[in-house]
């Protein structure tokens, strides 16, 4: 049974799994729902938990694996998302006799193609020529991984139960909730793990089809009745002789995996296998859910997510940043990136606060995650917006006061403002003024200023 499949004794990690297998991270499409996060930068650059990017969550749980040879997949390229993977990955993956990389392969780049990606699987399938450049070097399975989940995952147990089922393709899955469950690909699986059907973010009645009796699954029957969904994590391992059949002659022109080729591949009768994931996962692709991710960071004792495990680091580029300096403020369940400033009588609460911060004095940051900057104004730069009337250095000026806030890199937020959403909005766009209003969560856009004394 699954349980057995799940609680027996973990298969030995695949010696060759650096030479076989190919990370491929989809590093998001053209309308994402993280904008205005995505305004200015590749997804994959959106800074998480104070001091890390997007992309160091799989490309740690790659490295952490032993997947060592990682393409990222985006919509366009970015100086910064480049700088960023040499800087943090080269000396981890490029050893001289580890032949690994780390590389950002955007849209707009090939030469025959002109087009940016319709879809997860036209991402793919518009790069197959360069990852069956690596089944020339011994590659036999591309690991799927999305570019925007917070989570740890060791992939070589992934990949020894996909060998060892003799599946074509292996998706990573969890049991899920119902008021979840219709935003995510549902499957029905056999006692030995086999997907039997697979329904892409079902509503209504098709949603309701798809429960199933999680105790199967090694569930308590109380767990097991508040999940009664088993959900795709859009993580999929396949084989490259099935990627390359399934893309390029049988689904020519759909372009998705999770609508199109998955349930695709099952029905030409391939075989398609879950695999049982049990730890802390959450898809932070929305602002909501973004946002509450991060602030999740700062519970104690118990974290939605940790940073730290000595075993499985999540790695980040090496900035050699100043430790943070707080000047007699008060810092309640926060979390500090590095080379922060918090001056007197500020009081910072349940938030996020991003590397290279600046707060001022007397201000009140509260369930806010302020994503901190790419640089520091130094003595002139800031002597000179001092003698100006209206200049606002970058961080957040004295007596401000923001609350249920998302403030991008290198913001200005001048003195005595409120960010509050006052009017209790749900949705806005005031790009003109610099922000907009998302679920509830007012996203202040990077780079730009806010006056002093703005209420938002
Ligand atoms: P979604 O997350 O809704 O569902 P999708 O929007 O296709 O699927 O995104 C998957 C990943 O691919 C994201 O990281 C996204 O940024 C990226 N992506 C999307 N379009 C892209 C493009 N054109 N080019 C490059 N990258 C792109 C999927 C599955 C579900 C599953 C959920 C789990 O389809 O079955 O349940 O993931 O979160
Ligand atoms: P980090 O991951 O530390 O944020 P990045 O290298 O991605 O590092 O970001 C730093 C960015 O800020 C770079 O694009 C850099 O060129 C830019 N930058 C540095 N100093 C300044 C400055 N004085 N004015 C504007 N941009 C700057």
């Amino acid at each position: 049974s699954i349980l057995n499949l799940t609680n027996g004794a973990p298969d030995p990690r695949p010696a060759d799994i650096s030479r076989t297998v190919l990370g491929i991270i989809l590093g998001g499409g053209a309308g994402s729902r993280l904008y205005p996060l995505t305004k200015q930068r590749a997804k994959p650059a959106v800074p998480l938990g104070a001091n890390y990017r997007l992309i160091d969550i799989p490309v740690s749980n790659c490295i952490n694996s032993g997947v060592n040879k990682i393409y990222c997949l985006t919509q366009f390229n970015s100086a910064s998302l480049n700088r960023h993977l040499s800087q943090a990955y080269n000396s981890n993956v490029g050893g001289y006799n580890s032949r690994g990389f780390v590389e950002v392969l955007a849209a707009s780049q090939t030469t025959t193609q002109k087009n940016w990606f319709q879809g997860t699987a036209d991402a793919v399938r518009q790069y197959l020529w360069l990852f069956e450049e690596a089944t020339r070097g011994g590659v036999e399975d591309y690991l799927i991984l999305s570019g925007d989940h917070l989570y740890r995952m060791d992939y070589s147990e992934f990949v020894a139960a996909h060998r060892r089922a003799g599946a074509e393709i292996t998706v990573a899955a969890l049991p899920c909730i119902e008021k979840e469950a219709e935003a995510f690909g549902l499957m029905k699986i056999d006692d030995s793990g086999r997907i039997l059907e697979f329904a892409e973010k079902p509503k209504g009645d098709a949603l309701r089809a798809m429960q199933v009796d999680t105790t199967l699954l090694g569930l308590d029957a109380e767990t097991a009745a508040r999940k009664p969904y088993i959900a795709s994590m859009g993580i999929y391992l396949c084989k490259a002789s099935a990627m390359h059949h399934l893309l390029t002659e049988r689904f020519t022109t759909q372009n998705d995996f999770g609508s199109d080729i998955i349930p695709g591949a099952k029905d030409l009768g391939m075989h398609v296998q879950a695999h049982l994931f049990k730890g802390y996962w959450e898809d932070i692709g929305t602002i909501r859910a973004f946002y509450e991710s991060n602030l999740g960071l700062t519970d104690s004792p118990n974290p939605n997510f940790s940073f730290y495990d000595k075993d499985a680091p999540i790695y980040t580029m090496s900035r050699f940043l100043p430790p943070c300096k707080v000047l007699s403020a008060e810092v309640e369940m926060s979390i500090l990136g590095d080379g922060c400033t918090v001056n007197q009588g500020s009081r910072i609460v349940h938030s996020v606060i991003g590397l290279r911060s600046r707060i001022g004095q007397d201000c009140l940051i509260e369930d806010t995650m302020l994503m901190g900057a790419d640089y520091y104004e130094q003595g002139a730069e800031l002597d000179e917006c001092a003698r100006l009337d209206k200049c606002v250095p970058i961080g957040v000026g004295s007596g401000s006061h923001i609350k249920g806030a998302i403030v991008d890199k290198n913001a200005r937020i001048g003195r005595f403002c409120k960010i509050i959403n006052v009017d209790g909005v749900e949705e806005a766009n005031m790009e003109q003024q610099g922000y907009v209003i998302r679920d509830g969560v007012v996203v202040i856009i990077k780079d730009t200023t806010i006056d002093d004394g703005t209420i938002i």
